[in-house]
């Protein structure tokens, strides 16, 4: 089953947007597979963020970033990369649609709350990168009942 790296930025945890966020992942059916409330620092996000290094708004970023925990997560299902980036909405809050995470929640892209993976093999690295311990592989009772 296909994983994504979904993660509830500095500014998602301060206003406490955490289980908002889960719920609506629970809800939709998808599974948790890994969580955790880290602040990792500087180089770990930088790696994170590395396809964007050239950015003018790196350093922002990173900052932002920094600026507090994050929580880590890993959600399964089918499609879970492509429905989960829909469930956060686009990167621009105002381009985000409303019924989105960040069209519901936010107002600028420099604290737009989430984070997800955008491709199944920036899913696996990501989830490598955050949780080298690997992921909770349990068995849903759910899952006939999400799944034909
Ligand atoms: P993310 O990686 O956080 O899920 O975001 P994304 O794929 O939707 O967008 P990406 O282009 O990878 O940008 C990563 C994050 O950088 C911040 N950003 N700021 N000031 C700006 O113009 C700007 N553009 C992007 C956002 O926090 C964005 O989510």
């Amino acid at each position: 089953m296909e994983r994504t790296y979904i993660m509830i930025k500095p500014d998602g945890v301060q206003r406490g947007l955490i289980g908002e966020i889960i719920k609506r992942f629970e809800a939709k059916g998808f599974k948790l597979v890994a969580m955790k409330l880290t602040a990792p620092g500087k180089e770990h996000l930088e790696k994170h963020y590395e396809d964007l290094k050239d950015k003018k708004f790196f350093p922002g970023l990173i900052a932002y970033m920094t600026s507090g925990p994050v929580c880590a997560m890993v959600w399964e299902g089918k499609g879970a990369v492509k429905e989960g980036r829909k469930m956060l909405g686009a990167t621009m809050p105002s381009e985000s649609a409303m019924g989105t995470i960040r069209g519901d929640f936010c107002i600028e892209v420099g604290r737009n709350i989430c984070h997800g993976s955008d491709a199944v093999e920036s899913a696996n690295a990501e989830i490598a990168l955050w949780f080298p311990e690997g992921v909770c592989d349990w068995e849903s009772a759910s899952q006939p009942w999400v799944y034909e």
